[in-house]
């Protein structure tokens, strides 16, 4: 037995970890005390981990489906010489836009993606569909407007802040804040510490909040709203804050000062004097901070709602400062900076061809993605890390439209419900065997990084992604297979130079060599990588990152006790990244670094964003929405047992194997329904059978079904709900696109009722 240092791969906490292993197996899992963040912290859900580490459907072997729909075995030779072919074959045929990135990166694993990407250089396209864009591209959005930049990304101080407002999320379960259990406790004891939740629901975290507003399902942006007009009629916002670092705000302030407040609380439907609680509550408190997530992300107005849960913290000076919203920094560039006002590096934006569809920080909404397979002319799609087929809008759509495809791959570490419809399946080693990190450090004023070593030998012949698209690239014809004299010079240089002859070398061969600009991960990968001591090639990757991130943020990194000039301080750095088994602090801000992260050319955060002013206008004139169904399901609910699709063995879940439907009491009166009894949940596109659970945690007319189920697992009939038969890729937000995943309309029917109706 021995014992090591991981991380959690279950949610963008990426909690660390100490693991005891023995035979292959995790034999004992506990938080690891001296990871910089979580600080021993972990979850019931990490204890499980052996559940995704071995199981039997775990891929080992590429696999190729035949005409009758059964798959063999074949090498990786074979498999991507095959792929290679067929790649090159579309792209003379159809150009870049017929291809499609699909997924790339869950929570733990975004090594990969850098390396992933390659693939869009070498198709020539700039779609990637992505997870991240049916929830958070509203925000992206509005932080360029509202910033200068879609990379903008905002945290929040919550350990600090006095007054914590948290909106349609429940971090209890589904964490998102440092801690979280811990965190919510210790403001919950404080008595001069205030919690507030708007949530429809009574969750976890409502047990521990101060006030609960417990809105109407899709009401947030009636609700916000009137928050900040009674703020701005009261007149607490900060006049100094908005005058020293914000434009426009008269424009928004003329329209607040106008909109019927009690109203607009009527339609949330909550108490008008806790409203006027929280407001006087939050803009008075010496330090307070908003935390927001699906509930609010994906619902009715969910851009809208992005732009006032900012103004919230904006209007009343809470940003930039400790116990605030902040902007952060970040080692891996996860998102990139597409404003549809301008052109990007001399290109103009992508429209997809079927929906016309904008990127928003580089990215394009998985619900429209059968639409332009069908119509807009994607004949390729490379899924990684990602089973859209359980996890987008409309499973029905995409299974027709991947079975469309000319070519479907999936790279995965399992036999999922996407991969059982590509032609070729390629089998990634787990997260536990390769060298692997987590892009999601976002953390401010210090931030962290935690590379992971590899624990176990790959299963079977799988390999780790950057091999993977390595081996591609070369079959494609892109680059060569090694680099002789770039591999030699970073063996023979010493590491205290902070790899500059290799540098130099690296740029000369690609100023030699243009078209190798797009593989440089790959070759860096091929050569640095191969002089790095562990087998860490796929680290490599790491060194111009660090260059970059002590180049642009030198100050930080100084402080967080790295030394060097600007090679060598990268250097520190990235030795640091690699030897630091539990993670290491990258940087420590200042908070006035923030105003230094905002990217508009004058500094300010510019309020006035024409398009928000106008959806703040309209929602006067916007009626009740009509529907003859009577229940809103919150189609996706984070629970103890679930974890996005990263889980498939069933055992690993504790309790709710069923993934119960939670209703109402009154509900299940009325329906005639009881506890355990099985129903079908009906909406306009589908319907499925679930168990239901009386609870009344839920408000009357609401239903629930959790996420991260109706997976198959050895061949089984799916297991739990496969919500997304029930949602459509319509149902979204018309500018973003992000599905209204928790305000779908349903009907409620007792199964034998629908057994009866059938026969007659
Ligand atoms: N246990 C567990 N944790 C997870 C995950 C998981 O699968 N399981 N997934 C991870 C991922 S990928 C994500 S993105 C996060 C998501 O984390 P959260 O967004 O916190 O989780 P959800 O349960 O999806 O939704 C949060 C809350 O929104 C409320 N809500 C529903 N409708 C509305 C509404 O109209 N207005 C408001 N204000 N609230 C509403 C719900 O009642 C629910 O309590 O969780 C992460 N953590
Ligand atoms: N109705 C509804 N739908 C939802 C949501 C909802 O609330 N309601 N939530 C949405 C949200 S917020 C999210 S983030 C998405 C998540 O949905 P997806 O983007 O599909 O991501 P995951 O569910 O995390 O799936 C991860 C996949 O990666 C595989 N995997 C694990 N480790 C590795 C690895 O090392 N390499 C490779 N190549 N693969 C690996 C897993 O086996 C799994 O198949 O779901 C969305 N879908
Ligand atoms: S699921 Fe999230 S909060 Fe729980 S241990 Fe894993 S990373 Fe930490
Ligand atoms: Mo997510």
């Amino acid at each position: 037995m021995h014992t090591e240092k991981t991380a959690c791969i279950l949610c963008s906490r990426v909690c660390g970890l100490t693991v005891d292993i023995e035979d292959g197996k995790f034999v004992k899992i506990k938080g690891d005390d001296e990871h910089p963040i979580s600080k021993g912290y972990i979850c019931q859900k990490a204890a499980r981990l052996e559940h995704y580490q071995n199981h039997d459907d775990r891929l080992k072997h590429p696999l190729k489906r035949q005409a009758d729909g059964s798959f063999t075995q074949v090498t990786w030779d074979q498999a991507l010489s095959e792929i290679a072919e067929k790649l090159n074959t579309i792209n003379k045929e159809s150009g870049g836009d017929a291809f499609a990135l699909v997924g790339g990166g869950g929570q733990g694993n975004h090594v990969g993606v850098l390396y992933g990407q390659q693939l869009l250089g070498a198709m020539g396209s700039r779609f990637v569909y992505s997870s991240l864009a049916q929830e958070k591209t509203p925000d992206f959005w509005v932080n360029g407007r509202l910033f200068g930049e879609q990379t903008c990304h905002t945290t929040e101080d919550i350990e600090h802040a006095d007054y914590v407002l948290f909106i349609g999320c429940n971090p209890f379960q589904s964490h998102g804040i440092p801690n979280a259990r811990d965190t919510l406790k210790a403001i919950k004891k404080d008595s001069n510490r205030t919690m507030v939740l708007v949530d429809p629901r009574k969750s976890e975290t409502a047990k521990q909040a101060d006030i609960h507003l417990q809105l109407r399902p899709g009401t947030d942006a009636f609700l916000l709203s009137a928050i900040l007009a009674i703020i701005v009629r009261e007149d607490l916002h900060d006049r100094d804050f908005l005058a020293k670092h914000c434009t426009g705000f008269e424009e928004l302030k003329k329209e607040l000062l106008t909109l019927p407040i009690e109203e607009y609380v009527h339609r949330a439907d909550v108490p008008l004097e806790d409203v006027y609680r929280v407001a006087r509550g939050f803009a008075t408190a010496k330090t307070a901070c908003v935390r927001i997530d699906l509930g609010l992300q994906q619902t009715l107005h969910c851009t809208l709602n992005a732009y006032l849960e900012k103004l919230l913290y904006l209007v009343t000076g809470n940003f930039g400062k400790k116990g605030g919203n902040n902007l952060h920094t970040y080692l891996i560039p996860l998102l990139g900076n597409t404003d549809e006002r301008k052109t990007v590096k001399g290109k103009k934006l992508k429209l997809t061809a079927h929906h016309k569809m904008i990127p928003i920080a580089g990215l394009y909404p998985p619900n429209i993605l059968p639409d332009e397979i069908e119509h807009g002319g994607i004949r390729a799609a490379w899924v990684d890390s990602s089973n859209p087929l359980m996890t987008a809008a409309d499973t029905a759509a995409y299974e027709r439209a991947f079975n469309k495809l000319d070519l479907l791959v999936v790279v995965d570490i399992a036999l999922t419900e996407t991969a059982r419809l590509a032609h070729y399946v390629l089998p990634a080693a787990s997260q536990f065997e390769k060298w692997e990190a987590s892009g999601f450090t976002l953390e401010f004023p210090n931030n962290f990084f935690q590379l992971r070593k590899p624990l176990f030998e790959p299963h079977g012949e799988s390999l780790p992604e950057p091999e993977i698209y390595t081996r591609l690239m070369v079959k494609m014809g892109l680059i060569p297979d090694r680099f002789p004299v770039l591999e030699r010079i970073a063996k023979l240089e010493p590491k205290a130079t902070g790899h500059q002859l290799f540098l130099a070398s690296f740029a000369a061969a690609l100023s030699l060599k243009k078209s190798w600009m797009r593989y440089g991960a790959s070759i860096l990968y091929r050569t640095l990588g191969r002089a790095l001591p562990d087998k860490a090639a796929a680290a490599a990757i790491f060194f111009p990152l660090a260059l970059e991130y002590a180049a642009k943020y030198r100050e930080a990194v100084l402080r967080a006790g790295f030394e060097g000039n600007r090679f060598t301080l990268a250097a520190s750095l990235f030795r640091a990244i690699l030897s630091r088994n539990s993670g290491t602090i990258i940087s420590e801000h200042e908070f006035e670094d923030v105003w230094t992260l905002i990217k508009n050319k004058d500094g300010l955060i510019h309020l006035h964003i024409d398009e928000m002013l106008a959806d703040l206008k309209d929602l006067r004139v916007e009626a009740q929405p009509f529907t003859d169904h009577p229940f809103i399901l919150m189609a996706g609910e984070r629970r103890s047992y679930n974890a996005n699709q990263i889980f498939r063995d069933p055992d690993w879940r504790k309790v709710d194997k069923d993934g119960a439907m939670r209703m109402h009491p009154s509900d299940a009166q009325t329906l005639n329904i009881t506890h355990g009894e099985r129903v079908i949940c009906k909406s306009l596109i589908g319907q499925i059978e679930v168990t239901v659970e009386i609870d009344d945690s839920v408000r009357s007319g609401m239903v629930t079904l959790p996420h991260g189920y109706g997976m198959r697992f050895k061949n089984s009939d799916p297991i739990g709900p496969q919500l997304n038969i029930l949602t459509s890729g319509d149902h979204c937000d018309p500018f973003t696109k992000t599905p209204y995943h928790k305000h779908v309309p349903v009907n409620i029917i007792k199964t034998n009722t629908a057994l009866s109706r059938a026969t007659a």
